[in-house]
C-alpha cells in the first residue's frame, strides 16, 4: 500500500523532503515508535540533492565514510569521494532497509502550512492536496532552487541551455561548443567531464575559486571487505576523517588568521604546480581570502583548463544572444549549448515557504527585519511544533553536513518526547531564540565570510551570513544536541 492510500487523518509527524535529513529524521522517529509518520518529497525519487543533481562528474567533496549516517553505515564505499549515483543508491537502500518506503509520498511538493491554534495542529498544503499534522519537520535544506544569472537576453539563446541542478540528459553535448557559466563547486566537477567530449568548452569565470588537491582514489575491495568484517575499523576511519576536518574549525579557520595565510600558500602551490602558464595562473589566482567562499578540492580542474579545446574567459558577460555569449568589450563567443553552474537561491527558498504560525505570523515577516534566524537553526518563536533540519546558520564550510543533521535530529526527538509526555505543543521562548542569535551573530561579525573580501551564497542581500554555523561541529553538538526544556514553552 502506498503512503497516500494509507493516509491517516492526522499525522503525528510530517517530514518534508526525502534527502539526507528527512530520511535520518524518519528513521529515528520510526525507531522511537513515533507515528503516524509521513515523508513527502517533491521529486519522483529519493535522495534530495543527490537525486536532483545528476550533472556529469557530480560527486561529493566530503569523504564517503564521513558523508554518511553514523547509524546507517556502509562498509563498501567504492571511492574516497563518492560519486552522486552511489550516494543516491545509499540513501535509497537506507530507506528500504529501515522500512521507510511505505511512508514516503513522492511527487508531492509542500506549498505551505497554517497553525490551527484551536486544535494545535498544522494544516498543510501540498500540490497533491491538504494534510493535517501535529508536527512538521522540514528536511528541505536550502540548496534546491536553481539560481539563474540575471543576464539580458537569457531567453533568446537558440540552443539548449540548462542549470547543473536540472541536467537535461536528452541533450547530446558531444562534439558541441559548450559554454559553462560559473566556477563554484558544481562547475569544477562538471567542466572536466564536459571538456572530454566538447568540440570546444568556454568557461566564463567571474571569480576564481580557491582550490586544494582532492587526492580522490578508489577504495580497494580488500579494504571494503575489512570494513565489512571489522566495523570498528570503519568507525575509526570515520572518526579520523571527522577530526581531520574538525581541526580546521578548531584552529580558527572561521576567521582570517595566520593559518589562512598558510592554507593560501598551499593552494597557490597546488595552482603553480598544475599551471605553468603565467597568464592563466594569474587569471586563476583568487583576490580574496581563502575560506571566504567554499574551498574547493579537485585534481582535474586545473589540468582541464589547459586542454587545447578549453578557453577560460574572464571578461564580464554583457548579454546572452541567440548564438552565444557577448562580453562587455564586444567579444562574441559562438556556442551550441549553455550550462548554468550558477548555484542556488538559498534565502529565497526559505522565504518561499508560506508558513503561517501563531496569531497569523508569517515566517517571511518574522524574518523581515533581521534576516533568517532560528533557535539552534532549528525552530522559530511563533511556530510551535515546527522544526527545521539544516535551517538558518547550520551549514558548514569545513566538515560533513551529515554530522550537523544528526545533532538536529536528536534535538527534535527530545522535543517530540516532550509532546509524548503530554504537552499539546512546544515552542521556543523568544528570549532563548534572541540569546542564541545574539551569540552566533557576535561570532559571525568578524568571520572570514564577512571579512574575507568576497560575496557568496553564504550571505543574504544585506550582507548577513544567515547560512553557516560559525564554529566547530563539536560546539554545535554542545549547543544543540539536547533540547533544553527551559528554553521552550510547553502548551
Ligand atoms: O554554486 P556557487 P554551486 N555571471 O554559488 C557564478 C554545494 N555543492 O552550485 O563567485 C557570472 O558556489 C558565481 O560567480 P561569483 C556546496 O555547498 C556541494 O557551484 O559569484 N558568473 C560562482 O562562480 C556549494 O557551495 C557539492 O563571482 C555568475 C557560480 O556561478 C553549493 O552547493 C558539489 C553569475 C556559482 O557558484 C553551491 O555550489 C556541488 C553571473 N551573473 C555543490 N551568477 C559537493 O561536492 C553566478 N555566477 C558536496
Amino acid at each position: 500500500m502506498s503512503a497516500q492510500d494509507a493516509a491517516p487523518t492526522i499525522l503525528e509527524v510530517l517530514i518534508v523532503g526525502a534527502g539526507f535529513s528527512g530520511l535520518a529524521m524518519a528513521i529515528r522517529c520510526k525507531q522511537a515508535g513515533i507515528g503516524p509518520l509521513r515523508v513527502i518529497e517533491k521529486a519522483e525519487g529519493i535522495g534530495g540533492t543527490w537525486h536532483e543533481n545528476t550533472y556529469p562528474g557530480a560527486a561529493c567533496d566530503v569523504p564517503s565514510h564521513l558523508y554518511s549516517l553514523s547509524f546507517a553505515p556502509k562498509a563498501d564505499w567504492t571511492r574516497m569521494y563518492a560519486p552522486q549515483a552511489e550516494i543516491r543508491a545509499y540513501l535509497r537502500e537506507t530507506a528500504e532497509r529501515n522500512g521507510l518506503m511505505p511512508l514516503i509520498q513522492l511527487k508531492t511538493a509542500f506549498t505551505g502550512a497554517t497553525w490551527d491554534e484551536a486544535r494545535a495542529l498544522w494544516q498543510v498544503e501540498t500540490d497533491r492536496g491538504p494534510l493535517t499534522a501535529r508536527v512538521i519537520v522540514s528536511g528541505m535544506g536550502g540548496l534546491h532552487h536553481p539560481a539563474y544569472p540575471d543576464l539580458p537576453g537569457r531567453d533568446s539563446f537558440a540552443g539548449p541551455a540548462f542549470h547543473t541542478a536540472v541536467w537535461d540528459h536528452s541533450v547530446a553535448l558531444a562534439g558541441k561548443r559548450i559554454g559553462v557559466i560559473g566556477t563554484g563547486a558544481s562547475a569544477i566537477q562538471v567542466v572536466p567531464e564536459l571538456a572530454k567530449v566538447a568540440a570546444h568548452l568556454t568557461l566564463f569565470q567571474r571569480t576564481p575559486p580557491w582550490i586544494m588537491p582532492k587526492h580522490d582514489h578508489a577504495i580497494a575491495e580488500a579494504t571494503q571487505a575489512r570494513y565489512r568484517r571489522l566495523p570498528l575499523l570503519r568507525r575509526i576511519e570515520r572518526a579520523r576523517l571527522f577530526w581531520l576536518h574538525e581541526l580546521r574549525a578548531l584552529f580558527g579557520f572561521t576567521k582570517v588568521s595566520k593559518l589562512t595565510k598558510q592554507a593560501e600558500g598551499l593552494a597557490r602551490h597546488h595552482l603553480a604546480k598544475a599551471v605553468k602558464d603565467r597568464d592563466l595562473r594569474a587569471k586563476l589566482t583568487p583576490n580574496y581570502r581563502l575560506g571566504c567562499k567554499r574551498v574547493l578540492i579537485s585534481d582535474d580542474y586545473y589540468p582541464t583548463l589547459q586542454r587545447p579545446n578549453v578557453t577560460l574567459e574572464t571578461g564580464n558577460i554583457a548579454r546572452i544572444t541567440e548564438s552565444g555569449v557577448t562580453l562587455a568589450d564586444g567579444t562574441a563567443h559562438e556556442l551550441d549549448a549553455i550550462v548554468y553552474a550558477t548555484g542556488f537561491d538559498v534565502t529565497g527558498s526559505f522565504a518561499r515557504m508560506d508558513l503561517v504560525g501563531r496569531g497569523g505570523l508569517r515566517l517571511a515577516d518574522a524574518w523581515a527585519g533581521g534576516g533568517m534566524g532560528a533557535y539552534q537553526g532549528i525552530t522559530v518563536a511563533g511556530f510551535p511544533n515546527y522544526f527545521m533540519l539544516l535551517g538558518p546558520n547550520t551549514g558548514l564550510g569545513h566538515n560533513s553536513i551529515v554530522s550537523m543533521i544528526e545533532v538536529q535530529v536528536q534535538h527534535v526527538l527530545d522535543c517530540l518526547s516532550a509532546l509524548r509526555r503530554g504537552a499539546r505543543d512546544i515552542e521556543v521562548r523568544p528570549e532563548a531564540q534572541a540569546r542564541f542569535l545574539d551569540r552566533i551573530r557576535a561570532r559571525l561579525a568578524d568571520s572570514i565570510w564577512q571579512a574575507g573580501g568576497c560575496r557568496s551564497w553564504y550571505l543574504d542581500a544585506e550582507g548577513r551570513n544567515t547560512t553557516l554555523w560559525p564554529d566547530s561541529v563539536m560546539a554545535y553538538r554542545r549547543s544543540a544536541r539536547r533540547a533544553r526544556m527551559a528554553d521552550y514553552r510547553l502548551g
